[in-house]
């Protein structure tokens, strides 16, 4: 533990931002050309979404852009990082590209540039176009050549003002949730399907970045995995094997191949036949060497061998309102891990971190969101203690900018620093943005 104040335990070159992705608080759902998105249609779904919403409105932020920069600026964040939603800029995925779609990033990436704020873009934050998924989506390896040619079309227009540019986002999520457990689009549910849509995105990755470059690339090039420090529930030895196969799906199905150029042995044994199709140089092609990690830490993950759920709050353990332990501890050791594991490990951003909590109401202008300042601080001081301990850390960025479209929990769940009502779309800035701003102004002093 350093006895120095926080702020003071991070280099002056050190990268903090706010995060958001475009379906969650874009909404202009059907505007300026847009293609229709798998999550458009997954919103449909009857029982898909807790509140039956959908990301028609969601924040309007397409049409409060100069509002929202504003804001984003007020925070004294020196980066930004948004995703570009690929039915705006293809409607269909495939074929003509509409020449106002990436108009829109263009006004965001120069009016970022002009407040002095970098501007980090995601390519895929699961908004597939749905004219791809009816070919197949991401189980079809044609995808992988259409994501190619979307990035590169992306870097052609926006690449020379992009600070960062990553592939995907948490392609685990896209994978697990949307294709084998199916609570998430497209909502499928088979494990080899899966297996197969994780393979294509890593694929997809590692040729996006050999083309990003060919063409010049300008931009830090990476991907984001979501990722959990797994824990066995008890000492015994099955929990422990448990624990250490769930570390095997969820980190290492991703990691190993990135840094390592193979899938773990284990994970491979567990799917069987259902293992991906690998087509001979699949996986030198994802084995890129990336510019930067982007890690998305939420909490812990605690395994028990009879799969039963840890209940962190029937533990009497603090949780956040999506009921995720809160685990600060976890980010060091999950930071300090990778770099045990990985040899190549690039500087390491934490490209999402925070916290749902209830906290909907606005009191004389005020949201006095004690327990997000608890988590942003605590978790700010676990990435500080894994920069000690000699993690590459680059950067640290806030989910969310503000309250948002939370997926399969429409808008009951609020991860902002700055809370939206939706019923005005006003904007108001919570107790944790304060404590933020001051964080990084005491920094920049
Ligand atoms: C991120 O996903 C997304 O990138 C972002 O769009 C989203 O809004 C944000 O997080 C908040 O959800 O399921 O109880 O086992 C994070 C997805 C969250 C999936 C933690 C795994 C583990 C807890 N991950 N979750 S649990």
């Amino acid at each position: 533990m350093s006895s120095l104040p926080l702020h003071r335990q991070f280099p002056s070159n050190f990268v903090w931002g706010v995060a958001t992705s475009s379906f969650q608080i874009e909404g202009a759902a059907h505007e300026d050309g847009k293609g229709e998105s798998i999550w458009d249609r997954f919103c449909q779904q009857p029982g898909a979404i807790a509140d039956a919403s959908n990301g028609d409105v969601a924040c309007d932020h397409f049409h409060r852009l100069e509002e929202d920069l504003d804001l984003i600026a007020s925070l004294g964040v020196n980066a930004y990082r948004f995703s570009i939603a690929w039915p705006r800029v293809q409607p269909l995925g495939y074929g003509e590209f509409n020449p106002k779609g990436l108009d829109f990033y263009e006004r965001l990436v120069d009016g970022l540039k002009a407040r002095g704020i970098q501007a980090w873009a995601t390519l895929n934050h699961w908004d597939l176009p749905q004219g791809l998924q009816d070919r197949g989506g991401w189980n079809d390896r044609d995808t992988v050549h259409r994501f190619v040619d979307y990035a590169r079309h992306v870097q052609a227009r926006l690449g020379d003002r992009l600070d960062g540019i990553t592939t995907h986002n948490e392609p685990w999520v896209v994978a697990t949730l949307g294709h084998d457990q199916g609570i998430f689009a497209p909502g499928i549910k088979s494990r080899r399907i899966a297996a197969q849509v994780s393979h294509h995105l890593l694929l997809s990755h590692g040729l996006a970045l050999q083309a990003l470059r060919a063409d010049g690339a300008k931009s830090q090039l990476g991907i984001v995995l979501n990722l959990a420090s797994c824990v066995p529930a008890t000492a015994m030895p099955a929990d422990i094997a448990a624990a250490k196969l769930a570390d095997s799906r969820g980190r290492r199905w991703y990691a190993d191949p990135l840094f390592k150029g193979a899938y773990p042995e284990d994970v491979l044994a567990e799917l069987g036949a259902d293992a991906p199709v690998v087509q001979p140089g699949d996986m030198a092609h994802i084995a890129q060497p990336m510019d930067y990690l982007g890690v998305n830490y939420y909490t812990r993950s605690v395994v028990s061998a009879s799969g039963e759920e840890w209940n962190a709050k029937g533990r009497g353990l603090p949780v956040s309102d999506m009921d995720w332990e809160i685990y600060p501890q976890g980010l060091t050791d999950l930071l300090v891990l990778l770099k045990q594991d990985y040899a190549q490990l690039p500087p390491v951003y934490v490209t999402e971190n925070g916290g749902a909590f209830k906290d909907d109401a606005v009191v004389l202008g005020r949201v006095q969101d004690d327990d997000r300042t608890d988590y942003l601080r605590t978790h700010i001081a676990a990435v500080a203690s894994a920069l000690q301990q000699g993690v590459p850390m680059a950067g640290y960025m806030v989910w969310s900018l503000m309250d948002n479209f939370e997926w399969a929990s429409g808008y009951l769940k609020r991860f902002g620093i700055v809370h939206v009502d939706y019923g005005t779309q006003s904007r108001t800035p919570k107790a944790s943005a304060e404590w933020y701003r001051n964080f990084l102004e005491a920094w920049r002093a």
